[in-house]
């Protein structure tokens, strides 16, 4: 199961309360005040954790409640602090106070903690309080409550490069012949029905990540096929490659390239701005060069970049990696 999205309700402790004590030894009638503080309130922390990949231990907790501070004692011992609390995600959560628009945090590495509840201060004792003029407080001061935010998390992949374009058009085959991941490939549309990653090692210690994300089709903004909520999975790509398959006589490649532009301009105009190649795929399949070298014209009228590729002979695969290694200037 793929969870990208939930819901979590998380409260941090109550510090402890001060306490009012007073020394008594023995010969001494009237010691001083002596209660110690409370202890600080357990925090709640979100924390990034590499070998997650869903959201899915939310389906199942989603309370995540800290402890509180124990209570000052006397002999000015200082209560416990609560134990603070660890909620582990994947890389690529986003986190939001639910109702607002601004995430709080973003979380991307691994080990990167974040507070989203803060602990209660515990409350002063009664010998905090003591003073010149007022020898023997009888009064200490109660800890602060809690915070608690009902939280929307988001997982958003990371990935430096994402595959779009219609059902079928040859992405979760291109996924697999250019990394090891295994995604499913089928004649038919909507195969892929989650987001998938795949990691394409270069000569230099260096890498990048290439999403596959299921196919799209006319009027998926309006939630036709399986919508376009997944093309919130390659808002954060450094490249995107458009795949239009060139042997699919339905329509027109540049009618099909032109439909798919729009639904990204329709979830996110900012998608259009991103860097991107276009590919026409399955060359290994005879198709109109017309029709190929209308969608060419129009795309590289516009700057940018178009190639063609087979996937399942790999040919055109080495000019289209040496051209994404150029975009990431050789350096991921
Ligand atoms: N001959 C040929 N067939 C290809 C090529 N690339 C993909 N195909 C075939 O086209 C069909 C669809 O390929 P997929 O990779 O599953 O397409 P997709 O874009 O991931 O499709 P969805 O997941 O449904 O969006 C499969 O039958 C593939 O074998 C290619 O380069 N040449
Ligand atoms: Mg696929």
């Amino acid at each position: 199961m793929f969870v990208d999205s939930a819901s979590i309700f998380v409260k941090s402790g109550r510090g402890g309360a001060g306490a009012v004590s007073f020394r008594r030894e023995k010969y001494v009638p009237k010691g001083g005040p002596d209660g110690g503080d409370g202890g600080r309130g357990g925090n709640v922390y979100i924390v990034g954790k590499s070998s997650l990949r869903t959201l899915v231990a939310f389906k199942y907790k989603r309370k995540f409640i800290a402890e509180n501070g124990n209570p000052g004692e006397g002999s000015l011992k200082s209560g416990a602090s609560g134990k603070d609390l660890y909620i582990f995600v994947p890389l690529g959560t986003v986190i939001y106070v639910e109702g607002k628009d601004e995430p709080i945090c973003d979380i991307v590495e691994a080990g990167q903690k974040f507070i989203v509840a803060k602990g209660g201060r515990g409350g002063k004792g009664n010998a905090f309080f003591k003073t010149s003029t007022h020898q023997a407080p009888r009064f200490s001061q109660k800890g602060e409550p809690g915070e608690e935010f009902n939280l929307k998390l988001e997982l958003k992949l990371l990935a430096d490069v994402g595959l779009v374009g219609m059902p079928n058009a040859g992405k979760s085959t291109l996924l697999a012949a250019l990394t090891r991941a295994k995604p499913k490939i089928a004649p038919y549309p909507f195969t892929t029905i989650s987001p998938i990653l795949g990691v394409v090692e270069g000569e230099k210690h260096n890498s990048f990540v290439i999403a596959d994300i299921p196919g799209l089709l006319e009027g998926a903004h309006k939630g036709v096929g399986l919508g376009d909520e997944f093309l919130k999975h390659i808002e954060r790509t450094r490249l995107l490659l458009h795949l239009v398959d060139l042997t699919d006589s339905s329509d027109s490649p540049l009618n099909r390239f032109k439909t798919i532009e729009n639904e990204l301009r329709m979830f996110n105009p900012y998608l259009l701005e991103k860097p991107k190649i276009v590919i026409g795929t399955k060359i290994d399949i005879p198709y109109s060069l017309t029709k190929e070298q209308e969608l060419r014209n129009f795309v590289e009228d516009r700057g940018i970049l178009y190639l063609h590729i087979s996937a399942a002979t790999h040919k055109g695969l080495k000019t289209l990696l040496r051209t994404i290694w150029s975009y990431f200037g050789d350096q991921k």
